[in-house]
């Protein structure tokens, strides 16, 4: 006889669509689900406001990011694409890519580098 067929579980697989990165990060930190990134978001997700201390200098330096770079269309908020934009910035159309590239990196590194991320709690 013929070996007994392979035991198929009783519910097939579902075929999910891997999230991507630019969701998980919308998700993760857009609290209040709005599907924006305001600017409370944007550094809440990097730094706790703790108390009475003042905002170090790093976080002043990412509203100003935020406000210059990231919110392209002013209106206070980071939709799907100004997201994008931000976490993906490999996506950008090349010869621009390739200019701003250089600009953006450094900013990153500078920022990325200075303080290490306190997650208050
Ligand atoms: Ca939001
Ligand atoms: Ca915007």
């Amino acid at each position: 006889m013929a070996k007994n067929l392979p035991h198929w579980p009783k519910t097939p697989p579902r075929c999910q669509k891997p999230r991507s990165v630019l969701q998980e990060t919308m998700e993760d930190i857009d609290k209040n689900g709005d599907g924006f990134i305001d600017l409370e978001e944007y550094i809440g997700d990097m730094y706790s406001h703790d108390g009475d201390t003042d905002e170090p200098e790093w976080v002043k330096t990412e509203r100003e990011q935020f406000v210059e770079f990231r919110d392209k269309n002013r209106d206070g908020k980071m939709d799907k694409e100004e997201t994008k934009d931000w976490i993906l910035p490999s996506d950008y159309d090349h010869a621009e890519a390739e200019a701003r590239h250089l600009v953006y990196e450094s900013d990153q590194n500078k920022v990325r580098t200075a303080p290490p991320f306190f997650l208050g709690g």
